[in-house]
């Protein structure tokens, strides 16, 4: 028997970090079926001896006492203390073997606690191992989709080059754009202000050097001229250059037409209407030879009167002749 509780002593181990048993080291209460069991056991040995004592005694009661030299009665009373003494052992090795099944049902209950709760750890690792066989699908499956979205990666870093060198002609292509804008741009204004131009033509302007002149088909006094020249956005013109007086007369063609110069006024001097400062020594050039004569005392404005440099006279004020209008050349806005 201690064999055997050394082995039971010995049924111990670690499951999941827990200390399993399958023997527990200290026996159980003395409780349970086999306690009974050992009792019945018990009960049937005294009544077997018990049992044994009244047949001696009534073999005894039968017949005359034997005489204790009677071989057969000697014989039979040895044979039977014999088989009490055998039954008496078996009776002893019972209640031993009850003691021991006594002192190990504990255990048996405690080790079928103890599998179960084996039993319990390994349905938990079984549910953890299904659930990393998950987790490692899972991740599997996100492992493939990065390995798929890294060999994209790659082949669009693949790419970078080619796209610069397309960039880099793009930038190239769009710098060209910009200056073919620009170009057009410049263009676009010219064409503008030549339309503006043809336009003004068109109505009877002339265009020089960045201003406009109108030569007038009616004829009018001095004041009514410059007053249709103001309606007109312009004034009678100026004449500040040379080349300014030769286009002027070459356009009149020996026609008279008054120009923004007189002297009406409060200081009785000549000035340009236009408000152009009147540089009397530079000027004195365009005037006919002998003018201007102011004859009759009533000559206070000026008119182109030649088709030559020398062309200026001075003439009464509102004697009616052609005109010539001057304003700015403005390009308008696009
Ligand atoms: O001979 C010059 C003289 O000629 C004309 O008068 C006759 C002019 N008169 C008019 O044009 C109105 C003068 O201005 C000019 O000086
Ligand atoms: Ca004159």
């Amino acid at each position: 028997m201690k064999a055997v509780e050394s082995e039971v002593h010995d049924a111990h181990f670690t499951v999941d970090k827990q200390n399993i048993s399958l023997w527990p080291r200290e026996p159980p209460p003395k409780t349970g079926p086999y306690l009974v069991l050992g009792r019945c056991l018990t009960v049937r040995a005294a009544v077997v001896l018990l049992t044994l004592v009244l047949v001696s005694s009534a073999l005894n009661a039968l017949g005359p006492s034997p005489r204790p030299a009677d071989p057969w009665f000697m014989g039979t009373m040895s044979d039977v203390k014999t088989s009490a003494q055998l039954l008496q052992g078996r009776v002893d090795n019972i209640s031993t073997l009850s003691s021991e099944i006594k002192r190990n049902s504990g255990g048996v209950e405690a080790a079928g606690v103890q599998v179960r709760m084996v039993n319990a750890s390994l349905d938990h690792v079984r549910s953890q191992i299904q659930r990393l066989e998950i987790s490692v699908k899972e991740a599997d499956a996100r492992l493939q989709k990065l390995t798929s979205s890294w060999e994209e990666v790659d082949k669009l870093n693949a790419q970078i080059p080619e796209l610069k060198r397309d960039l880099d002609k793009a930038s190239a292509l769009n710098a060209k754009v910009w200056d073919l804008q620009s170009g057009l741009g410049n263009i676009s204004k010219m064409l503008k202000q030549q339309n503006d131009i043809l336009q003004m033509m068109s109505q009877g302007w002339k265009y020089f050097r960045g201003n406009v002149y109108y030569f007038s088909v009616m004829k009018k006094t001095w004041y009514s001229a410059q007053q249709f020249c103001v309606s007109r956005e312009s004034h009678l013109t100026s004449v500040t250059s040379e080349s300014e007086q030769e286009f002027l007369y070459k356009m009149t063609d020996g026609l008279i037409y008054w120009i923004g110069l007189t002297k009406a006024g409060s200081e009785w001097d000549w000035h340009w209407v236009d408000d152009t400062p009147f540089d009397k020594l530079q000027s004195a050039r365009f005037w006919i030879p002998g003018e201007p004569n102011n004859s009759e005392n009533n000559e206070h404005c000026a008119n182109i009167k030649r088709s030559s440099l020398r062309s200026w006279n001075d003439a009464p004020c509102d004697i009616e002749l052609l005109f010539i209008c001057k304003r700015p050349y403005v390009p308008s806005e696009p």
